[in-house]
């Protein structure tokens, strides 16, 4: 079921390029931004729902999502412009948009934890999962699914340490539809950025500037054995940079990075 009335919020202030579905309940906005942009010609597709029964994150894991709470969206781009290999930036590039929407709601210092969550002070307030379709003629579609906690008043038992909310930090309410639409602004403005160069280039002073990462210990998940060492900033192809003790500096692609003194790594 389509919730009309919030549609008819988003008029106006999302970009015209967008082709916007709100639903009472899904599955997942990830799913449901699939379903949907079968629907339309539109070449970007933002699906929203009031609640997600299956919300996902990544690696089988689940998103929080209950009813009519905090923003639970998608966004959908067929046939983006960008090869293969370079989509996974674009989480990136969704990323520092939910950041800097953040930060220009609240004026919270939202910061960056590479490479898909957004924080406030140590916890987590929003996380993106980015999915994607290939097919012999490149990327069929990309889905840049975004949850931002917004006016949660708390959170489930296994949650309260690591999870906030816009809410829980300022005792205001948020607007949905006008926090997706802002989402939306400020990631169209920095995927032009991106597509200039296919790489975070035209981005990375501004990304590195809001990375919580940045010159805190971190403990790397590597599948050839965890290590740990200092973080540095992101090369401008989005991988982050690692100094071990040792002096010797990697770069990580892809993966699981604790920082110290979040969700719980002491
Ligand atoms: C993520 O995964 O952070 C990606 C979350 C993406 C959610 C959006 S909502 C719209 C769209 N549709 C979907 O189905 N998903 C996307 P990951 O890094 O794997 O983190 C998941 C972990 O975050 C969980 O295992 C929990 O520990 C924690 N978590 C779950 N719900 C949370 C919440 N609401 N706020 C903060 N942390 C949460």
């Amino acid at each position: 079921m389509e919730n009309s009335m919030m549609i008819s919020r988003l008029d106006g202030i999302l970009p015209k390029e967008i082709k916007a579905f709100w639903e009472t309940s899904v599955d997942s906005t990830n799913l449901s931004a699939v379903r949907l942009a079968q629907q339309t010609d539109a070449q970007m597709v933002l699906a929203i729902a009031d609640e997600q029964t299956q919300g996902r994150g990544r690696r089988g894991r689940s998103w929080s999502s209950p009813m009519g709470q905090s923003l639970y969206m998608s966004l959908l781009l067929k046939r983006p412009p960008i090869k293969p290999e370079n989509a996974s930036m674009l989480t990136l590039v969704i990323g520092l948009s939910a950041v800097q929407c953040v930060r220009e709601l609240t004026e919270c210092s939202a910061q960056i934890k590479w490479p898909n969550d957004a924080v406030i002070g140590d916890k987590k307030i929003c996380g993106i999962l980015t999915e994607m379709r290939v097919d012999e003629d490149g990327i069929r579609h990309v889905v840049l699914g975004v949850g931002v906690n917004l006016n949660a008043g708390e959170f489930p038992e296994e949650l309260k340490d690591r999870a906030t909310s816009l809410y829980l930090k300022t005792g205001k309410k948020y607007d949905r539809a006008e926090t997706a639409a802002l989402l939306c602004r400020r990631f169209l403005e920095n995927y032009h950025t991106f597509l200039k160069t296919q790489d975070m280039s035209g981005l990375l002073e501004e990304y590195n500037g809001a990375l919580i990462n940045l010159g805190r210990q971190v403990k790397v998940l590597d599948p050839r054995g965890e290590y740990t060492g200092t973080a540095g900033g992101i090369t401008p192809r989005g991988e982050l940079r690692v100094t071990r003790p040792d002096g010797k500096e990697e770069v990580i692609y892809a993966g699981e990075v604790s920082v110290r003194g979040l969700y719980g790594y002491v």
